[in-house]
């Protein structure tokens, strides 16, 4: 990596345009808000989605005038997605939109820097609840400062796990996802779906949870969360166990690769479009 290439004075500069847009959505959590509809009726977009991320964007790239971006936002208005090894900012502006506009409390912004495509930081906050997941590369994973792991856990029958519905309701998906469903929760203590698939990682790396699998989800739903799984002691891939690609719009997240190699073993496999 390029010595020049400075991780503190990145992390220094984004913590605090995360706590200035975390102020936003905070401020606005339970009042109205402009909707409109992106791929379809279940994928939204508020105003404070579009504000957020040009909010980030607008001053990383003040800051940092040679890192490139891939935002959730900027990508559903035509922006090609395409992930080199510059320095990458990845971000989600408000992961959970569904949430946001219900006022369900677990919606997050989510951002990750890459360099050679590999996670430098990570941040996952929830203003709402005040939940600020962050990583360095390297430095461990920490919860509003307070060093988090993953539960280590490695027996399926013992384990929660998250996973989401996701915003396309085509039949094949459905069908995936019912299945993964049932086969899951005959195997598991039981599933949650937080609405968020960052939060759903974060809750891997809290320990909260014992493993996260989603198919659908884009770099901006699961970037950050890789990084803070794995230096929170869990392992990241794709849902075969084969190595996490990010613009394959699959994930597995987990406390130990014993029990992910039994969740890949179980899911029913989905390939969706890549980005
Ligand atoms: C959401 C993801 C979630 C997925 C939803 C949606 P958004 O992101 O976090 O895991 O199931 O379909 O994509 O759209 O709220 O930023």
């Amino acid at each position: 990596m390029d010595s020049e290439f400075d991780v503190k004075r990145c992390y220094d500069v984004v913590i605090k345009l995360v706590d200035e847009a975390g102020n936003i959505i905070a401020s606005r959590n339970d009042q109205q808000k402009t909707i409109s509809e992106k791929s379809c009726d279940v994928d939204l977009l508020t105003e404070t989605d579009q504000e957020v991320e040009t909010l980030l964007i607008s001053n990383l790239s003040k800051e940092f005038p040679t890192h490139r971006f891939i935002g959730e936002e900027e990508t559903s208005e035509g922006k090609k997605v395409e992930l080199t090894d510059l320095p990458t900012w990845i971000i989600d502006p408000v992961d959970g939109t569904m949430n946001f506009v219900h006022t369900f409390p677990h919606s997050c912004i989510s951002v990750a820097l890459l360099v050679n495509k590999d996670p430098q930081i990570g941040i996952i906050y929830n203003p709402i609840l005040n939940q600020k997941f962050t990583a360095i590369k390297g430095e461990g994973a920490f919860l509003n400062g307070r060093r988090i792991k993953v539960s280590g856990q490695t027996d399926l029958g013992k384990a929660l796990i998250t996973t989401e519905f996701g915003t396309t309701r085509d039949t094949e998906k459905l069908d995936v996802t019912m299945d993964n469903l049932r086969k899951t929760i005959e195997s598991a203590h039981g599933i949650r779906a937080l609405g968020s698939a960052a939060l759903n990682m974060a809750m891997v790396a809290l320990g909260a949870a014992d493993c996260n699998y989603e198919f659908g989800i884009h770099a901006w739903d699961i970037a950050a969360g890789d990084l803070i799984v794995r230096e929170a002691g869990g392992v990241t891939s794709d849902p075969t166990g084969q190595p996490l690609d990010f613009m394959a719009r699959r994930v597995l997240a987990a406390s130990s690769p014993e029990l992910a190699n039994k969740v890949a073993n179980l899911l029913t496999q989905y390939y969706p479009p890549r980005d």
